[in-house]
């Protein structure tokens, strides 16, 4: 059986290997975003139930898309191998594993948020491609006069796996050749993103409090849907500003440069993040004030949504309020002093101080639709969280690490609060459950940043667990209750155990 199944198997995996590298190539020669294996990606992204999402992200941080591309990778693998043996005694099976091969993946395609009709054809050829090899392969492997018998193939053999090598060389090649495109394509986006002057601020950010410390943007979290990160063009880029206004408005990127530029320092942190987890980063951030933007469009009555749409077909809703209350909202398109990284949104994002990035942080924003709440529910929101997203009192203990083995003697313990909006007034350590002692608060730039805060501690040996807490500027104390991240943020105090001595 084995050594019956083996050949067929392989002709299979070849050849699906084959068809997948030739509909990689014409896609990324066309539109990278109908190769079929990102495309079946996405798919399965959106499909999975939030809670497994949770989990990976958990538990795979931003290992989960490799993963899942592997999970992808596998699966048609199996499909191929299964195709191959069933397919030397019947050639129905070859036809049947291609056109699954072609629908899911042209399927998955034309699903995608930002699909055109087109995004089938790289899915159809790979599978056409796949067929056809799978078949001529099959051929190589029956022996004249005794087609399907369980004959002696073993003359056949060697004509068999030469074929098969050729094949497969045949599919590195075009594989290679997929791959050269789509670097020459990334190298073109990141060359027009190094090309960029941004103006400076009219409304620049005061100068940082001494020993107040940014993240690094290459060490800034980065979560979101996007299997490969959009690489959009900054000179045909335009934003649409449309729905529920009086006039709707274009912009190109020169426009939106040309206008009033301001700079602040703000937090952003993801709804997902459980207590004490790594998805919050504090950015001097440099873009354009919406209200100006939307006050030039006029707002109808009774709109209380801006749904904004990002090029690879995310939705993210916004109250309308957050834009207009004298808070920071902007169309950022510069981070620490360069235009924005590719990974966190170029050539333009949105940026809601208050809000987690799910409700307010668009990332490769191409529209902003005003709307209601109650007529349009945005990407996360249909998958169950809150259809508001105001950030949540939070704090975390970054030193010493957890279960980390400090010396005895004098011990600082130290780590960050926030609470965007509202600020951070007081934040408390207690040592092994006991009484709640003040931490010192470094100074900040704004109630939209996180504040960094240090306790000194006489560490003795053996073990401890030290936890914190904070208290914002409307005097409430962050509860003790864990909840989950969804569907609103996480509640709960940090703690952290660790063996001094
Ligand atoms: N286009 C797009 N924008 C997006 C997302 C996304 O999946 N796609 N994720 C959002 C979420 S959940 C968060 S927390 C922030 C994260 O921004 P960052 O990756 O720059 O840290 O982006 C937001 N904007
Ligand atoms: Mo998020």
């Amino acid at each position: 059986m084995i050594r019956r199944g083996f050949p067929g198997a392989l002709a299979g995996i070849i050849a699906a290997g084959f068809g997948v590298a030739a509909a990689e190539l014409l896609a990324a020669a066309t539109r990278p975003e109908a190769g079929p294996l990102v495309a079946v990606g996405a798919a399965v992204i959106d499909a999975t139930p939030t809670p497994v999402k949770e989990l990976a992200v958990r538990e795979l941080g931003t290992n989960d898309k490799p993963f899942l591309l592997s999970v992808v990778a596998v699966v048609l693998a199996l499909l191929a191998a299964l195709a191959g043996i069933l397919g030397r005694r019947h050639r129905l099976a070859v036809v049947i594993g291609a056109a699954v091969l072609g629908v899911a993946g042209a399927g998955a395609a034309l699903s995608r948020p930002a699909a055109r009709a087109g995004d089938l054809l790289p899915s159809l050829l790979g599978a056409l491609v796949a067929g056809g090899t799978l078949w001529w392969l099959l051929t190589r492997l029956t022996p004249r006069g005794s087609a399907g018998e369980a004959g002696p193939v073993v003359l056949d053999r060697r004509k068999f796996l030469q074929a098969a090598a050729v094949v497969a060389g045949a599919a590195a090649a075009t594989a290679a050749g997929a791959t050269a495109i789509k670097g020459v394509r990334g190298g073109a986006a990141a060359r027009s993103r190094a090309d960029i002057r941004l103006p400076t601020a009219a409304d620049p950010a005061p100068a940082l409090p001494s020993g107040f410390t940014l993240t690094p943007n290459g060490d800034f979290y980065r979560v979101d849907t996007a299997l490969t990160v959009p690489r959009l063009d900054p000179d045909t880029w335009e934003l649409r500003i449309h729905g529920m206004v009086g006039k709707e408005l274009r912009l190109s990127f020169e426009d939106l440069l040309r206008r009033p530029l301001i700079e602040r320092v703000i937090t952003l942190n993801c709804v997902s993040n459980e207590v004490g987890g790594p998805y919050i980063g504090t950015s001097r951030w440099l873009g354009v004030p919406l209200k100006a933007l939307l006050d030039e469009a006029g707002i109808d009555a009774g709109a209380d949504q801006i749904v904004a749409r990002s090029a690879e077909g995310m939705t993210i809703g916004t109250p309308v309020i957050t834009a207009l209350d004298g808070r920071d909202t902007m169309l950022v398109v510069g981070m620490n002093g360069e235009p924005l990284p590719l990974e966190h949104g170029f050539p333009v994002r949105m940026l809601t101080p208050g809000l987690y990035g799910y409700a307010g942080a668009c990332k490769w924003v191409t529209e902003l639709e005003l709307t209601t709440f109650a007529k349009f529910d945005p990407y996360w929101v249909e998958r169950g969280w809150s259809a508001e997203g105001p950030v949540k009192t939070a704090s975390r203990i970054d030193m010493p690490r957890p279960f980390g083995r400090p010396a005895a003697g004098p011990v600082t313990v130290a780590g960050v609060a926030w609470a965007q909006r509202r600020g951070i007034k007081a934040v408390e350590v207690s040592v092994d459950g006991g009484p709640w002692k003040p931490a010192e608060l470094l100074p900040t730039p704004s109630v939209d940043t996180w504040v960094q805060w240090r306790f000194p501690w006489q560490a003795t040996a053996g073990p401890h667990s030290l936890s914190v807490r904070a208290t914002d500027g409307t005097g409430a104390t962050q509860p003790e209750a864990r909840v989950t991240p969804f569907p609103n943020g996480a509640t709960g105090w940090h703690t952290v155990a660790v063996t001094v001595g």
